[in-house]
């Protein structure tokens, strides 16, 4: 296949310095070397730039409906989602490299112009379900799931085309430990699909990723978020919000062989490596050898 490699160095969706050199330090582990290894052709298409460049200085000030930086999230949004649509136009894989997580509000409306029914498998530790009127942080990348649900801020939602981008039944949430009140009250009202750590520990994380792919079975195509906070903070220190008890790099890597032989992953988004957080550069690393077992790495 064809790769583009799009980085997002937006850190705005939270507040803490440094997820924004997230992109670099992978692409700095030899990523575009390791995919062409791969057999793939992939281009590197750089950073993109929002209005308001990559960090205006933490703040914790909420906005009247209680978000916080809103318009450097609605801007930069606009301009990735311009990004992955025209990757998605050509034929291309969009890869996309964050940043926080906000960025998917983005990433995913360019990709989702393409397609009526697109899947999404969201592996996180949180739900990102939150919406303004549940969010206790009022972090914008603790809301994307919400927004692409058409949950909260109308002009978030509104992004790259009017209305929710996925549908309910269209998502499976993967490797949840740290969810909201607000956000379990959702996933149950809304009968959303999501296997816990609890449920992984159960049944094995590659047996829930078939599981997840039967469910989306009449979707044109899937999309897989990866928040590296997925994993246990013994495999990625480099984080902004860890959470104990997460996801080994064994399973996630068998989990992703699973998803690339399905053939029906048409992008992805690699979220919140935090380089300044980082022990030396691990997570950067095993983000990037992660990254090789979503397009097709074997290991024989
Ligand atoms: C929390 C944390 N649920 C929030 N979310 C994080 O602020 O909405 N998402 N860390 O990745
Ligand atoms: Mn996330
Ligand atoms: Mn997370
Ligand atoms: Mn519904």
């Amino acid at each position: 296949m064809i790769i583009d490699i799009i980085g997002a160095p937006t850190a705005f969706g939270q507040r803490k310095p440094g997820v924004a050199l997230g992109p670099d330090a992978v692409r700095f582990c030899s990523l575009k070397e390791k995919l062409e290894d791969l057999g793939h052709q992939v281009n590197d298409l750089g950073n993109v730039k929002g209005t308001y460049g990559v960090w205006a200085g933490p703040t914790s000030v909420k906005d009247d409906e209680g978000l916080i930086n809103l318009k450097e999230v609605l801007d930069f949004s606009k301009v990735l989602a311009d990004a992955t649509d025209e990757s998605i136009e050509k034929g291309h894989f969009p890869f996309i490299i964050g940043g926080d997580h906000s960025l998917s509000i983005g990433s995913v409306a360019g990709i989702s112009k393409h397609y009526d029914n697109l899947g999404v498998i969201w592996i996180d530790a949180h739900g990102d379900i939150n919406s303004s009127l549940t969010s206790p942080s009022g972090n914008i990348h603790g809301m994307p799931v919400g927004v692409l649900l058409g949950e909260g801020n109308e002009d978030l939602i509104n992004v790259h085309g009017d209305g929710a981008k996925i549908k309910h039944e269209n998502l499976v949430i993967v490797g949840a430990r740290d969810l909201d009140s607000g956000e379990k009250a959702y996933i149950k009202k809304h009968n959303i699909e999501c296997y816990t750590m609890t449920d992984i520990r159960q049944n094995k994380l590659s047996n829930l990723i078939e599981k997840a792919l039967e469910k989306l079975k009449s979707c044109d195509a899937i999309h897989l978020s990866l928040d590296v906070d997925s994993l246990d903070p013994i495999e990625m220190p480099g984080t902004g919000t860890k959470v104990n008890g997460g996801l080994f790099l064994a399973e996630l890597q068998e989990a992703l062989t699973t998803l690339y032989r399905s053939g029906r992953l048409v992008s992805a988004d690699l979220v919140e490596v935090n380089p300044l957080l980082d022990n030396g550069n691990e997570t950067a690393v095993k983000a990037a050898e992660l990254t090789e077992f979503i397009f097709g790495k074997t290991q024989l």
